[in-house]
This record gives C-alpha cells, structure tokens and sequence, in this order.
C-alpha cells in the first residue's frame, strides 16, 4: 500500500485532478458541489494511476496522459454514483460518506452522475493527438457504455435473488470490473505508442486484474473491516447477490486469488518497462484491506 501511494503522490495524480476537476466556490448541494463531493472523498484512484504506468511502459506521460486519467476517473465515479442509487444498490456509504441520494434525493444523485459522464467526454474532447482521438474516445465508450460496464452492471441486478454459476459470475465480473481495468491499461498504452500486440497484451492484463480486484472485493464484503473499507461489509449476503467466494467458498476463492495472479504474471513479463510496478500492484490487490 505504501508503495502505490508514493506512486500515485510521484505521479501528482491528486494534485492534477484538484486542478483539473475541482470547482471553486460551489453553492452547496449545486451540481458541482455534488461533483466535488464524490470526485474527492477517499479514493484508492487505482484506475487512473494504472492507466499513467501502462503509459509510462512504453514513453514518457504527457498532458494527454493525464487527461485520459482524469476522464477515467470521472467515469468510474459516475459509476460508483449510480451504482448507490436506491434502484440499484441501494447503499448509505460510498468512498466512506454518506451517499449523494441520502444527503439531498435520488433526483440530485442521477443528475451528479450523468454530470460526471458527460464531463468524462468534454475533457477526451480536447486530446490533442488527432490520429488517435477518435480511437481513444471510442474505446471510452465501447468499454464504459452497454457493451460493457453497463452491460455489467445489468447481469448484476438480474442476477439478485439467482443462483449463478461460475462462468455466469464471471461474465458480470468480466464486464462490470474489468471493463474499465481494461480501458486504463489499454488507453495508456494507445497513448504511450505501444504496438497493436502489446496493447492486446494491455488488455489481458486489464481483464486478470480486473478479476482479481474484484474476487478480492467479494471477499472483503465477507471478511473484511468496515471502518476501513468505507462502506458495509456483508452487503452481498443481504442483496442476495451472487459472487465468487459465496459460491465456492474463501479458501477455494484464495486458490483462484492465486491462479489468477500467475496468469496474470505471464503478461506482465510480457511488458517491456515498468514490470516492478505491476508486480507491486499485483501484490497490493490481494493483500489490501479496503
Ligand atoms: C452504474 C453503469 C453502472 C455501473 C456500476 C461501480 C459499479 C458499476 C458498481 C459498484 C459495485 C462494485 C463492487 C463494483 C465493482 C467494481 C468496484 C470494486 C468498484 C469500486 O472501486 P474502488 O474500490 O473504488 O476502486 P474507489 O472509491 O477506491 O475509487
């Protein structure tokens, strides 16, 4: 954990997103108060620093580094937003606060999201690499739209109340977590100048990490402390909702925690720099606490 923080204090990631996204003087409970309430409560901010070392596997960052990050980050945030809404998960705390629907309405959270979505693309707008720009706000909206987190996000709430199988399970994690792991480690790498095989490398990586995260995650709402995850463990249980380590188990989850981790080793050989962060971060996703 020490070492991602100092990774993501060496990348100035906070500082750029306080520059870029943070809104001055905003009335409370406005739009943007809302936006700078949920951009800036704690945040691992594992997505856009992912994206800043896939970046930095292959060239130097630059602005349009940063502002793919940023425009990540808002749209996992939107995420998170929508994803708290009594409609969907229903859930009091988000990033450790209370959430957006509880502190005004669930009219004022779903405009707070659709904000953070719609500035997402504002700021892809002014990429400034113009033989790369329709294919990078593309692939934003490929992988952030209904062919998957959303589509994701939907097997999940069909799948309340159900019980899955593994690969069924796999499928919604596939594209609700992995979606946007994949989308950082690609976008990076298509901004860094990777060739088409190192980024599909990217890719893969994207979905093994992703897999992990959220296995890991699953795990959490089992065993995990709520003071320091920020938001309520045993949800899952209570939501009826498939996962992994419901189906088979902690001790079995752990093994596959593994078997993921060796699969996912094999590609991050495969990268020609950087490999020493991605082996850090592989650790960091299966011994995190929150
Ligand atoms: C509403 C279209 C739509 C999708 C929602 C975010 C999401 C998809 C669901 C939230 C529930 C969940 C467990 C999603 C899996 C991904 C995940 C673990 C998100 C939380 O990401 P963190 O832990 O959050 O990186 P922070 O707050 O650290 O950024």
């Amino acid at each position: 954990m020490k070492y991602i923080n100092e990774e993501i204090e060496r990348l100035n990631i906070e500082e750029r997103f306080k520059k870029n996204l943070y809104f001055e003087n905003a009335p409370e409970l406005s739009i943007k108060w809302g936006m700078n309430y949920i951009t800036f409560s704690p945040s691992k901010r594992i997505r856009p620093l992912l994206l800043l070392e896939s970046n930095l596997s292959f060239s130097d960052l630059d602005d349009d580094s940063y502002l793919l990050s940023t425009a990540l980050e808002l749209i996992h945030t939107y995420s998170l937003v929508h994803d708290a809404l009594p409609c969907m998960d229903n859930d009091d705390l988000r990033r450790g606060q209370p959430t957006l629907h509880n502190i005004k309405n669930e009219g004022y959270a779903v405009l707070v999201g659709d904000a953070l979505l719609t500035r997402a693309f504002e700021i892809l707008s002014g990429y400034s690499k113009l033989d790369k720009i329709s294919k990078v706000i593309k692939l934003f909206a490929m992988n952030a739209g209904y062919h998957r987190l959303i589509h994701g996000q939907f097997l999940d709430m069909e799948g309340e109340g159900k019980k899955l199988s593994l690969n069924e399970i796999d499928e919604i994690n596939k594209n609700k977590t992995g979606s946007l792991f994949e989308l950082a480690l690609m976008s990076g790498a298509i901004n860094g100048n990777a060739n088409a095989e190192q980024i599909e490398n990217m890719r893969i990586l994207g979905t093994f990490l992703g897999n992990i995260f959220q296995l890991k995650d699953d795990v959490l709402d089992i065993i995990g402390d709520d003071k320091e995850m920020g938001k309520n463990s045993g949800s899952d249980e209570k939501k009826e909702k498939a996962s992994i380590p419901r189906l088979l188990g902690i001790k079995e989850s752990i093994n596959l925690l593994n078997k993921f981790k060796e699969e996912a080793l094999q590609y991050i050989k495969k990268i020609p720099n950087n490999n020493a962060f991605f082996n850090k971060l592989l650790e960091y996703i299966i011994d995190r606490v929150r």
